[in-house]
């Protein structure tokens, strides 16, 4: 099986048990106009990521490897929010309300559809998930099982939050993680650089981290 040169040491890529997770990205975090340039967020910050997932999607796709998208949103009627979500921050226009994109991470709307250029296509896992953690609430820990798949290559957005959430969960759940370095993006990129730091700290506590060139270098 081959190795990828990873931090903090090589990542064993299992072609018939590895999947490519595409976190959260959304319209309402990565365009202008949406929820989160309307909280006072750079957006200008998470662009670079974008062009990096799409090659990575592209070559998994090539490779008939699986690929997996997940969406933050919630349902019309408000059932899985948690208040204390709906008040955290004192946003100017509350999750639910009336944004630039339809309502505000309303599953449905425009503003929580996937950008275009790494959009899912047809036969790709699309999981709605109403908190940070890819696996609260949604089926993704069934579908992995069933898939068996054991290895998870980690790309989106925020790289602190969504991201570094669901890594640590993921982790827990006994998969094999590897972030890409550059297929993630934070509006802080001071809180990018401290989570790459920490979650291969200690030998790997958290799993691994690489650049997608490595990825897809053994891809082509
Ligand atoms: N996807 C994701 O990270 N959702 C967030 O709420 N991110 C923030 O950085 N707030």
């Amino acid at each position: 099986m081959p190795f990828i040169d990873a931090k903090p040491f090589p990542f064993q890529f299992d072609f018939d048990h590895v999947a490519l997770i595409c976190i959260d990205m959304q319209r309402d975090f990565c365009e202008p106009g949406g929820f989160a340039e309307s909280l006072g967020n750079d957006i200008a910050n998470i662009q670079p990521c974008i062009p990096v997932i799409a090659r990575l999607q592209a070559a998994f796709r090539k490779a008939r490897l699986p690929i997996i998208h997940t969406k933050e949103c919630h349902r019309p009627d408000l059932s899985d929010l948690p208040t204390a979500k709906l008040n955290r921050g004192n946003p100017k226009i509350k999750i639910g309300e009336f944004g630039p994109m339809g309502r505000i991470l309303i599953d449905g709307e425009p503003g929580v559809d996937f950008i275009s250029e790494n959009e899912p296509r047809e036969n790709e896992l699309v999981i709605a998930k109403p908190g940070k953690d890819s696996f609260y609430r949604t089926e993704l820990d069934e579908y992995l099982m069933r898939r068996k798949i054991s290895g998870l290559v980690i790309t989106g957005v925020t790289t602190e939050v969504c991201v570094q959430t669901t890594m640590r969960c993921a982790n827990d759940r006994g998969y094999d993680c590897l972030l890409v370095e550059d297929g993630t993006d934070s509006f802080f990129p001071e809180f990018k650089d401290a989570t790459l730091r920490a979650v291969v700290a200690q030998g790997g506590i958290v799993g691994w981290t690489c650049r997608s060139d490595a990825i897809l270098d053994m891809l082509a």
